[in-house]
Order: C-alpha cells, then structure tokens, then sequence
C-alpha cells in the first residue's frame, strides 16, 4: 500500500477567495472522529490495491493516505473528473467540461421551513461561522461503484441547530440550484427538475451527515457540487445531493427526484446495504475507482455503528 509520506499530509490551505480562519481546527477533529470510527476493518480490506495518488504532482495532500477501514483515498483527479451531475450531463466524463464556468460566486442559501430562524445565509458566512473539519469518507453510488473522498466541511446540525426546527419539522428537504442557462442537461426534459432530495431530520442531525464546501483542502470544483453540497456516508450517493441553495424543514416525506422518475428504483431511504440488489443489478459489491480491484459492499456503507440505530424499528430488507 503506497501512503503520502507524513512531511506531505499537511491539508492544502490556500484559498483563492475565502478566508478559512479557523482551519486550524481541522487536521485535529479529523483525526478525532478516524479514533472514533473503526467499524468491520479488517475482512474487507484484503487484496485493494489502488494506484497511488502521491505520485502526480497535480495530486493534493490530505491528513491521511487512506480511510479508517485502509482503503486507499481516491485521486483528485478521479474524484474530479468522474461525475454523476445531471443537470450537466448524463456522461460522467464531460460533467467537468461543462461546468467549468458554473458561477458559485456570491451564492446564498435560504434555510427555512418549520423553523423559528429563518435566514439566507451566504456560502463565504457559513464557512467563517462553523469550523471546518476534513472528514475521509467512502462514497458508494448506486450503480455500484465508489470512491473514498477527503471532503472539508461541518456538519449540517450546527445550521440546523442554529435555525432551530419546530416540533413539527420531521423531514429536512433539500433542493439543487436550477439554471439553464448554465446547465445544459438541465434544459433537457428528461428529468423533472430542480434536483431534489430528503433527509429524515434525525439523520440530517447524525455527525456524519455533511454540508461539504471543498475536498482535498481546496474549494469544491462546479463539478463536485460547488460551493456547498451534502454528503451522506451511509446512503447511496444519489442522496448527497449537489449545489443547493435552499434547505427546508417539513412535516412530511419529501419527495426526491429519484422517487419521482422511479420509485421502484430508487427509494427515499436508500441506505447502502449490500443484501438488497437493485432491481437490474447487484448491489452485494462495487468497483474501486482507480484501481481493478472489486470490493465487498458493506452494510450502511461501512458505518453500521454511527448510523444503525437510526433504522432499528425498520425492515432493512426494504432497501428504500
Ligand atoms: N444536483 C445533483 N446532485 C447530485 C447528482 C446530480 O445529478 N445532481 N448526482 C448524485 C449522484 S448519483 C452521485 S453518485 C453523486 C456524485 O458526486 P461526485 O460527482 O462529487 O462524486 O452526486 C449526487 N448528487
Ligand atoms: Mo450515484
């Protein structure tokens, strides 16, 4: 296993356009909450081996070389220039073209719904406001593949703590910027858009659930869902939804885009599990991005103890 030698896994700190003050905070908490998650290690591990990312010079550090399972990180430009992002393009190649010149600047985000703060906050506030922290997560797309991602970010709970939700407020909904002018997929009717997805607010609130603002120690790229998108470890990535500008609390279930255009398909929980093939696939393991190696899937990603107490009055042979 190739690792970044300890004089490299300084995070990246430079910034082109926001202030992050409070970086230094970073490397500790991720290093903190690594301590605290070793879920399942070693049964998985053997036999990976992905190329090593320190070897580009294009290549940015991050505190560490791999997960906490030992999966090794995946490379900058793998995470960069494979993408799911369709209001872009359905081809996961061209994603990074097209966006190039997406604007993600200034950009606001409204928070409101059943909460008693209400507010617009913009991207630049939010990231002065709370520490950022780098947390390495898998992520597992639903078409079998996945990655593992050095996102920079805070999790979501501190806005949500910061609006206060109701006690009505059962659902977070989340919903993706729509311009068509920017987006050519977008102009496309295949899909009925703006991209939408849903969060049960104990799982909007669980530490792992993410708003993520860069990955790598840099500024997310259009493609990776800039200046500010979710990431949900646990959840099959459709979920982790890209370039929001609004967060809203309900009382009921949204409905996602997924569930929309196939909900036999694509339910609103969609928590990895590895038992429960899609219908046209299996889900039981996945493809390293990076590497030619095949893993076994694991149960809610790997993240079993942070997460499983969330669904456990829940038939989890019901993948959605
Ligand atoms: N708005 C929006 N968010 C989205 C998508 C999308 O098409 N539009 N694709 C999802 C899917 S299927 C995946 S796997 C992840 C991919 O994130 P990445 O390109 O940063 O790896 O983004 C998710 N978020
Ligand atoms: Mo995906």
């Amino acid at each position: 296993m190739n690792k970044i030698p300890s004089s490299e896994i300084t995070p990246e700190k430079v910034y082109s356009r926001r202030n992050f003050l409070k970086k230094a905070a970073m490397v500790t908490a991720g290093a903190g909450f690594l301590a605290a998650c070793q879920p399942n290690a070693a049964a998985v591990i053997n036999g990976i081996t992905a190329t090593a990312p320190a070897s580009d010079a294009t290549q940015p550090a991050a505190s560490a070389a791999t997960d906490e399972l030992g999966r090794n990180l995946t490379s900058f430009k793998d995470i960069t220039s494979y993408n799911n992002y369709y209001e872009f393009s359905l081809g996961k190649e061209e994603v990074a073209r097209l966006a190039k010149d997406f604007k993600t600047n200034p950009w606001s985000v409204e928070v409101s719904g059943l909460v008693n703060n209400p507010g617009t906050y913009d991207v630049d506030q939010l990231i002065t406001k709370f520490d950022e922290e780098e947390r390495i997560y898998r992520m597992r797309c639903v078409e079998a593949w996945s990655m593992v991602i050095p996102w920079l970010g805070f999790p979501l709970s501190k806005l949500l703590a910061e609006v206060e939700p109701t006690s009505e407020a059962k659902y977070v909904r989340f919903v993706t910027l729509l311009d068509k002018d920017q987006m050519p997929g977008a102009r496309s009717d295949m899909f009925p858009w703006p991209y939408i997805e849903g969060l049960r607010l104990d799982e909007a609130m669980n530490d792992l659930t993410l708003l993520s603002t860069g990955l790598y120690g840099k500024q997310l790229l259009p493609q990776n869902g800039a200046p500010l998108r979710v990431v949900v470890p646990w959840k099959y990535g459709f979920k982790s939804i890209k370039s929001i500008v609004k967060i809203e609390l309900v009382k009921d279930m949204p409905i996602s885009l997924w569930m929309n255009v196939a909900p036999h398909e694509y339910g609103f929980y969609a928590n990895v599990n590895p038992n429960v093939n899609h219908p046209r696939w299996s889900q039981a393991s996945e493809r390293v991005i990076g590497s030619n190696a095949r893993v076994d899937t694991l149960l809610f990603n790997g993240y079993e103890e942070e997460v499983a107490h969330l669904y456990k009055d829940m038939d989890l042979s019901l993948w959605y």
